[in-house]
């Protein structure tokens, strides 16, 4: 397929269980690595950030970048984009990626993961959507067809003449990571974009749609309600999280939704009259940015869709007296080399090192503790949400996750099986540029 020039990437639709290989072809002029966000990957196809596809003819940036004593401004640290890492299992211009899809079916998404490059290369669009279905699934009787409604929303700045703006130290995204000095925190953009358009407006028939909604932004948060023109919230009805179906439905009025997080939500716009707008407002924005996409509800319609009281009855149910270890990481800003970057357990990441070391088929705890907001993600696993700073879990928590928004000075916990395969994983923020910025760690499951 030739897909030069779209954003999002192509939408891939799998059956559970039934393995995919998908070929990637690099013709940029810099490496790329694509990782599958909540897929359940044996470890050659899960895009560490060294196993890099190069571009043909690609000589490595001879810069003390590969010293791994990088320069600038909490960037730098220069891992040597997979030339230190004996490990890294290098492609020229091709790569297999497969995915055996054995598990739940959820919305996933692909997206590049190039060691210190990550941010600039899912902002400049190398990102996409895999939908993963099974039969029990669409027995549901769920909202489908043109009524499921995969909404990929992310922020992006823009140039006077319309390319894509993004304030990297270098450009090409070749030699020098990192951004500059203002941004360290986060890149965000004033323009939200839904499925590659800005601020669309989609017609709806006055039914009920099953919305997949995606946080693809690089570091921005989104509190999303739905407002009719009568100023009233419709409700946010939670049927899925990042890793598939609730037990049971979750309303909300207002959903908090971090980078990374998906949430599979069904919204009722049969009470709206034809002709009335429900528009999808951030509440954390300003201005513009508190606009995210409106639906015109444009016809009366019939609906046969359900939204079951059960969704379904195999989520994990581990218990905190199964767990084998608990292990505690604190993600928190930190020097690094030369700059500022972000750290887990006060270390920038390494691909030489090992910082977990976890048993195919153990139960654990992770105790995980922010200073700022950070979405966490693990590699491989789907986790439950334990506690919150010694609190029960908050309602958007339900179900199984893979990326947990950690807030302000909360200290959140996670049990997780490690199951599957065997090999070297990772566990990061998904605030890209905190990732990029030194904010991943490895995980290797013997
Ligand atoms: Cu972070």
């Amino acid at each position: 397929m030739d897909v030069r020039g779209t954003f999002p990437g192509p939408t891939i639709e799998s059956r559970r269980g039934r393995p995919v290989t998908v070929t990637h072809r690099n013709e940029l002029p810099v490496p790329t690595v694509v990782h599958l966000h909540g897929g359940r990957t044996p470890a050659a196809s899960d895009g560490y950030p060294t196993d890099l596809v190069l571009p043909r003819g690609w000589a490595a940036p001879a810069t003390p970048h590969g010293s791994g004593h990088g320069s600038g401004h909490g960037s730098g640290h220069g891992s040597g984009h997979g030339m230190h890492d004996p490990r890294a299992v290098v492609t020229e211009v091709t790569r297999d990626y497969t995915f055996p899809l054995d598990q739940r079916p959820t919305l996933l998404w692909y997206h590049d993961h190039r060691m210190d490059f990550t941010a600039p290369a899912i902002w400049r669009g190398l990102a996409g959507l895999h939908l993963v279905r099974d039969d029990a699934e669409e027995a549901l009787g769920l909202p489908a067809g043109p009524r499921e409604l995969p909404l990929m929303i992310a922020d992006r700045a823009f140039a006077a003449d319309g390319a894509l703006a993004y304030p990297a130290l270098d450009p090409a995204l070749r030699e020098r990571p990192g951004v500059r000095e203002p941004y360290l925190a986060g890149a965000l953009g004033d323009v939200i974009l839904v499925n590659g358009a800005p601020w669309p407006v989609h017609e709806v028939d006055a039914a009920r749609y099953r919305l997949r909604v995606l946080n693809a932004s690089n570091a921005r948060h989104y509190e999303l309600e739905a407002v009719g023109d009568d100023g009233r919230r419709l409700d946010l009805v939670q049927v899925g999280a990042d890793q598939g179906l609730l037990a049971a439905p979750v309303t909300h009025r207002l959903l908090p939704i971090a980078p990374a997080e998906r949430y599979d939500l069904i919204v009722d716009f049969s009470g709206v009259p034809v002709g009335g707008r429900v528009r999808l407002l951030n509440r954390l924005g300003s201005g513009r940015t508190r606009d995210v996409m409106a639906f015109r509800v444009a016809r009366k319609a019939a609906d046969g869709s359900r939204v079951p009281a059960t969704l379904s009855t195999d989520l994990p149910d581990w218990r905190r007296s199964d767990a084998v270890r608990v292990r505690d990481f604190a993600f928190r800003t930190g020097h690094l080399h030369s700059g500022r970057g972000w750290l887990i357990g006060g270390l920038p990441f390494d691909p030489a090192r090992t910082d977990v070391t976890a048993r195919l088929g153990d139960v654990e705890v992770w105790r995980l503790i922010a200073d700022v907001h950070h979405p966490v993600h693990l590699h491989l696993v789907g986790f439950r949400v334990l506690s919150r700073s010694g609190r029960p879990p908050l309602p958007h928590d339900a179900g199984l996750k893979d990326t947990v928004s950690l807030r302000p000075g909360e200290a959140v916990e996670i049990i997780t099986r490690f199951d599957g395969y065997r090999g070297r994983y990772l566990f990061h923020c998904h605030n890209a540029e905190h990732e990029d910025m030194g904010m991943m760690a490895n995980l290797e499951i013997t």
